[in-house]
Formats: C-alpha cells, structure tokens, sequence
C-alpha cells in the first residue's frame, strides 16, 4: 500500500469508529422524564427516534474503495409517525422513515422500556404491491385482532390519474392493508374500497356483531375532507376483501374547535373498564398553515360507535422545539401501547420529523375524559364552565 493510500485507509477508519461511537452514544442515551405538571401525562427530554438512528449501514456505503470520502449514498430524512405494539416483551415500532426522497417506507424498532435504546431492525419492510402499485406509503396503524392476526393499514398514496395537465400534485389516498404473525412476513391484502378516499383508517380490535369494524375518515379531496364530516365507522364482513359499504361519522369535525378542517382517529382505542379509550388528531387552519394536535374521546363498551366523553380541546399540542420540522405546528399520533398494569405509552411525533414518547396510566386518562368539561362551543360556555371550577375552589378555600 502506498503510503497516500494508507493515509486515507486510516482516514477513513478513524472517521467511521467516530461515526460508530457517536451512533452508538445516540442509541443506547437514557431518556429522562420531564415534570411536566398538568398532571394527565408526561413529556420526556429527547426524542425516542430520529432520522439519525436508522443503521449507518442504511446510509453509508463502508466500503472503503467505493466511498473513499464516507459519505452518506442514501440520505434519511425523518423518522416519525409510528404504530406501536407490545410484542414478545418489547416495545416495538413500526416507524414511518422518510428518505432524502421523500418517499415513505416502514421500518421496525424495539426497546427493552419504551422509552429509549429503540433500535431499527436491519432491513425495512419491503410491501408486495397490489395491482395499482402506489406511490407513497405511509401512517401503519398495528391492531393484534381478536381473529388472531396483526393487521397493519396505512396510507396508500398515488398520483390523481384525473388531474389536470400540469398538476403534479393532486393524489389519492386510499388504505392499503397488510397482516402478519411475526412483523417479518407480511401479507398484503387488497386495498380497502371506498367511494371517498381514506386516510387514517384503523381496525377495531374485536369483532363486533360477528363483522370486523374500521375506523375511516371519508374525505372529497386528497387534502380537503369536503363532505366528509369526521371519523368514521363501517362494519365489514371479510377482511380480505374489504370495502365500505355503510359508513357513519361518530366523531364530527365541528366549527370554532381544534378539529374544525379535519379529524382522524390515531392508534386503534384502547378496552377500558369504563369504555374505549381513543386517541385521534385534529386540525384547524390558520395564518401559519395547518396546526396539528391530539385530542382524546370514549365510546360506549357495548356500542364503540356511540360517543360517552369527550374533553373540549386538545389533550397535546405542540410545544417548544416540537413545533419546528419538516411540516411545521404538527404533533401525529398513531401508536400507542397499554401495559398491563395500566401504564400507558404515547407514541407521537412532532412536525413530520421525528418520534416521542409521552407517558400516562388509563386511569388518568379515563380520568381526563370523564371529569374534563365538553366543549359548549361559545367563550361563553368557557367562561361558566371556567366560574363554576373557580366558585368550587373558593369555597375549599375558605
Ligand atoms: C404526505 C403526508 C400528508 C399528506 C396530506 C402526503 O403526501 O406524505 O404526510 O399527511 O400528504 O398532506
Ligand atoms: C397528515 C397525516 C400525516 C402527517 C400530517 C401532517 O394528513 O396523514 O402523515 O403527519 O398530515 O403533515
């Protein structure tokens, strides 16, 4: 070996073991909680996934000879809205990663504790198509269904086949379905059918009247709902062939309210002694663009599509450095995990870049939903519900 060749051999093996322990150091960082003082959850210091902990093997080709400079050959972009499942001990993620180009792919991640040393599998999940391969795909919502499967929908983006000349934006979404008993092997199923396109569709994890049962969220347009008046519900009776026939709206988008343009359900709800617990986003339009956050909602336990409680307003918004990324004011959720002491697992990413963790127990949160007051829809309403909380306190008070 000459001795410039070996000046850069050494190069780069010295700036690889840097990029191994920086990597590593990432990896492996405690999360710490902070005290965030509303009482309903708790916030943590980093963090749990970002575009920098997908394997530097995704990214670098190490391979001396053809990468002399060790640079990236495959950039990542962001790692962000997660499905989430307790599987064989761990807490596991099926990530939504987002290359330099930007297209979407799902990946999985694991930790020992849910929130921190999650650590991506070696290889992203590679879809089998159905006959009208999409573009994009995106928003894995994971459901361990009473029939025995783990189903995975997502959204299944293509460009408009109708739009105008010149239009290069305009696309559908419709729900793309896979299951499988491993996380490893998936098999596809058909895409839903529905007359409107669909984002942000969810199984119900139990039967219900012997059908399986979705969540939809109907919309006109691929970015404006139109008609579509919010979360919607559909029973269907063969998962493999699955189409919406009847659909109706149990969760309503609803002016002046932090879900006025658009709603949707996140993770599939949660069985609790008191009723289904759900986690979904809303969205309101303003100068500064679309402005994401979550909001919270219990159905019956009989009927999951009648609506018992729901808090006015947004459970979580954006706050501090989550309010800045690639998509600016978002917070998305669409994982969560119960333990099975009550501990609940938050899984929410912050303006389409990367992914936290938020922690609670079903018991605040039912707490939350039950005991917060409803939206009477007026300041006015605020107004005597706020009265009335200040004239209970007084009266401890004095
Ligand atoms: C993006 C999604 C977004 C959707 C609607 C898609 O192309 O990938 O993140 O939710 O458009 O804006
Ligand atoms: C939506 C979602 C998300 C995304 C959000 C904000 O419609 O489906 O993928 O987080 O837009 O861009």
């Amino acid at each position: 070996m000459s001795a410039e060749n070996h000046h850069i051999v050494s190069t780069f093996n010295t700036k690889l073991d840097a990029l191994k322990v920086a990597h590593e150091a990432l990896l492996t960082r405690k999360n710490e909680k902070i005290e965030q003082g509303n009482g309903i959850f708790d916030r943590y210091l980093y963090p749990v996934l970002t575009a920098c902990h997908t394997p530097l093997f995704w990214r670098y080709d190490l391979d001396e000879h053809t990468n002399p400079f060790l640079m990236e050959r495959i950039g990542i972009n962001g790692a962000f809205n997660s499905g989430a499942i307790k599987w064989n001990g761990k807490y596991v993620l099926l990530v939504r990663v987002e290359g330099n180009d930007r297209k979407s792919f799902f990946a999985v991640a694991e930790s020992p504790n849910g929130i921190d040393n999650f650590r991506f599998w070696d290889y992203p999940v590679l879809l089998e198509d159905t006959d009208s391969p999409e573009t994009n795909v995106y928003d894995m919502r994971l459901v361990a269904h009473q029939d025995g499967w783990i189903y995975g929908l997502f959204c299944a983006e293509c460009k408009d086949p109708h739009a105008e000349q010149g239009d290069l934006s305009a696309a559908t979404a419709s729900c793309g379905i896979v299951r499988t008993k491993d996380l490893q092997k998936w098999e596809r199923l058909p895409n839903l059918i529905s007359k409107s396109q669909q984002r942000n569709v969810t199984l119900h994890p139990e039967f219900v009247n012997g059908k399986y049962a979705l969540y939809t969220r109907p919309q006109d347009g691929f970015i404006d709902t139109g008609s579509g008046g919010g979360i919607g519900w559909t029973l269907v009776d063969d998962i493999t062939k699955a189409e919406v026939t009847e659909e109706k709206i149990i969760n309503f988008r609803q002016y002046h309210t932090i879900k006025e343009v658009k709603n949707g359900e996140g993770p599939s709800p949660v069985k609790t002694p008191k009723g289904w617990l759900h986690l979904a986003h809303g969205v309101r339009n303003c100068a500064a663009g679309l402005r994401y956050v979550l909001y919270l909602y219990m159905t019956d336990l009989e009927d999951p599509s009648k609506l018992i409680a729901e808090p006015a307003g947004h459970f979580m918004a954006p706050a501090g450095a989550e309010r800045v990324g690639d998509v600016s004011n978002v917070l998305f959720s669409n994982g969560w995990i119960v333990d099975e002491n009550g501990d609940v697992f938050i899984y929410y990413a912050s303006s389409d870049t990367r992914l936290h963790v938020a922690t609670s127990t079903i018991d605040q949160l039912v707490d939350y939903c039950l005991n917060t007051p409803a939206d009477g829809g007026r300041s006015r309403t605020s107004v005597e519900a706020l009265i009335k909380l200040i004239d209970k306190n007084k009266a401890l008070l004095h």
